[in-house]
């Protein structure tokens, strides 16, 4: 009788646990990510949309992506079409830092968290978001400032001219990669921003915008092309190529996508500012944290580097993007 009692008690827990297994399990297979992607831009944008949905499934999760291809009033759309579905958590990857606060108050309201990723939003709403996960544009920046203040500080030149190639309008890194340049370069008093066009961190807009400029004579004092991604930089390039122009500027770039590393290689671009697109393990860390009731941190920082001919080039490790 006693067995008989023992037996029934390990039945009855082994059909316990294995309940409670299944059940996780299929936690696990029903959590849905809405994942709002900003557009197809960039080698670097397909590389970083790529990394976080692999990570994401790697963890079991469902992923809802919607691409908005660099329209802005589409990505609120999407995001509203995530609630609307009641998806159990919202990835954002924003095109723009404006316009999110009434966005995400709907999410709030439809106890819905939101994580923001890449470019961030502009907002004191803490509340509004669980974390933020990607690179400091302001180091890019500075990182691009302090490369051309090194490579200017033993030449005798009364002004150095910056012709600036800036990225999306409203967009976090367009903002802080131009502040931290602008406050690293502001050490050297020669060293003016002369020129500003914006690319959108398309090659070819910012093709078309340089073209424009090399034909209404604006590169003519110019010594430095700063350009905040590398797409833009091979518009440039390209321009200047179409207008048979002699390359004879300071180029400094970010991204770091592997052809611009191949320029830097051969010496016709001077400096290429790392941003790590890199950020899917990151992201589904932090979401599996969430999901367990772990703390989350507030910002969370993707770690980047920097290329230049001011180090040794053949230390490069072979880029994947
Ligand atoms: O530099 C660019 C991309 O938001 C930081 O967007 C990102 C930028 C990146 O298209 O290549």
């Amino acid at each position: 009788m006693r067995k008989i009692k023992i037996f029934l008690l390990i039945g009855f827990c082994l059909l316990l646990t294995g309940c409670q297994k299944e059940d996780v399990k299929e936690n696990t297979k029903e959590i849905t990510i809405g994942f709002a992607q900003a557009g197809t831009e960039s080698n670097w944008r397909k590389v970083q949309s790529q990394s976080i949905k692999e990570e994401l499934e790697k963890q079991k999760y469902q992923v809802m992506s919607r691409n908005s291809f660099s329209d802005p009033k589409q990505q609120y759309q999407d995001v509203m079409t995530f609630i609307a579905y009641q998806v159990d958590l919202i990835i954002l990857s924003p095109i723009q830092e404006i316009g999110w606060e009434p966005i995400l108050e709907e999410a709030k309201k439809a106890k819905i968290p939101v994580i923001i990723v890449d470019r961030n939003i502009a907002t004191n709403r803490t509340d509004l978001f669980l974390t933020h996960i990607g690179s400091s544009f302001k180091a890019q920046g500075g990182r691009a400032g302090l490369y051309v203040t090194n490579h200017y500080q033993k030449i005798e030149k009364e002004t150095i001219n910056v012709f600036e190639i800036k990225g999306t309008e409203n967009s976090s890194p367009t903002r802080l990669r131009h502040d931290g340049f602008t406050e690293t370069v502001g050490r050297d008093p020669r060293i003016k921003i002369k020129e500003t066009i914006t690319g959108d961190f398309i090659r070819l807009k910012a093709k078309e915008e340089f073209s424009e400029a090399i034909k209404a004579n604006k590169l003519n004092n110019i010594d430095v092309i700063y350009s905040h991604n590398d797409e833009m930089t091979l518009g440039a390039l390209d321009a200047l190529e179409d207008h048979q122009l002699e390359n004879k500027f300071v180029i400094v770039s970010i991204d770091a996508q592997k052809e611009m590393i191949e320029l830097l290689k051969q010496g016709k671009v001077n400096c290429v500012v790392e941003c790590n697109p890199f950020m899917g393990e990151l992201v589904a860390n932090t979401v599996k944290r969430y999901f367990d009731n772990k703390t989350i941190s507030e910002d969370i920082y993707v770690s980047d580097t920097v290329f230049s001919d001011q180090n040794s080039l053949s230390t490069i490790p072979p880029r994947n993007y």
